[in-house]
């Protein structure tokens, strides 16, 4: 078990990056640069904040997030790997993979020549990963943290056959109001509907968010902006190496059962998340590696 001290010593970097525990026993980079601060805990490499400076928060974070080991963290940037959704033949198995609950080591941090800063993570495989993903591969999440926030989740596959993989950054974004927002960028795209029966429509205009919304849109690439009248500001998700875009509010009942989102919690919160699922599942070949990136970045209105 790395040290908070041997962290400090060996990735700390003066006025861009220290190491902090947290009460519930999560260690967490806490990065504050020219441009904006940002909080990643180790475990599940899992960017739970996200400001740039002189302007409301880009990423969303519940009040009632928990930070204790094994747990998913509500809010900020939940890896969803190496499936996304639920496990396809096993229901013990956790929703999303087990990449966001287990722990990762850092790899490198490195202050950039234009004020950014940079880390890597890289996921610590262990008997109970591998029984639950018999493939020969090494995940690894960097994270660029500047006026905007470049998420890049690298999956290789060091064995000798081809797996299939599904995964997203799960991402949370800070808005005024549900009510007050409309995402652009998926009109005219086919998606699964998850609320009620599963079923295959086509995205007509704008997203307007007035009930669960919980949609796969596939065979996407299209950059996502959410305008957020309320802020008279706009969310860029750009991305490459996603076919699928995911956008999520789980509406009142749902918020509530969950029971992590804090009263009305949801209103403040929509998920756009950048991945690739159900038709866009990847097959990673031998010796293939695959980058799966996002560009997190806010325009006036
Ligand atoms: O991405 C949307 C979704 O798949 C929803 O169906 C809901 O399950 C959400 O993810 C949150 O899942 P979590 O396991 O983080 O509570």
């Amino acid at each position: 078990m790395t040290t908070l001290n041997s962290l400090n010593q060996q990735f700390g970097i003066a006025g861009h990056l220290q190491f902090i525990e947290v009460d519930g026993g999560l260690t967490f980079a806490e990065i504050n640069n020219a441009h904006a601060t940002a909080s990643i805990a180790i475990q599940g490499a899992h960017i739970a904040t996200f400001q740039p400076k002189g302007e409301e928060p880009i990423i969303w974070l519940s009040k009632l997030a928990k930070f204790v080991p094994g747990k998913s963290i509500r809010g900020g940037v939940p890896v969803c790997w190496p499936w996304f959704g639920p496990h396809a033949t096993d229901s013990k198995l956790p929703g999303h993979g087990y990449a966001r609950t287990v722990m990762w080591e850092v790899q490198e941090t490195k202050a950039l020549a234009d004020g950014s800063t940079f880390i890597r993570f890289g996921l610590i495989e262990n008997e109970t990963t591998k029984a639950q993903w018999p493939h020969a591969s090494t995940v690894q999440l960097e994270a660029t943290v500047g006026k905007a926030l470049k998420v890049e989740l690298i999956t290789k596959n060091t064995g000798n056959t081809a797996f299939q993989l599904g995964e997203a950054l799960h991402t949370y974004f800070h808005i005024s109001d549900v009510g007050n927002m409309t995402i652009r960028g998926l009109e005219g795209c086919e998606y699964i509907d998850k609320v009620g029966e599963t079923t295959r429509r086509t995205q007509q205009g704008g997203i307007v968010i007035e009930s669960e919304v919980d949609r796969v849109y596939v065979n996407t690439t299209a950059d996502c902006v959410i305008e957020d009248k309320g802020l008279k500001r706009a969310i860029r998700i750009a991305k490459t190496g996603s076919k699928s875009a995911v956008v999520w509010n789980p509406w009142t009942e749902k918020a509530d059962k969950m029971g992590d989102f804090g009263p009305q919690g949801h209103r403040g919160m929509v998920c756009v998340e950048s991945g690739n699922a159900f038709d866009n599942v990847v097959t990673v070949q031998a010796g293939e590696t695959h980058r799966l990136v996002a560009v997190y970045s806010s325009e006036k209105l």
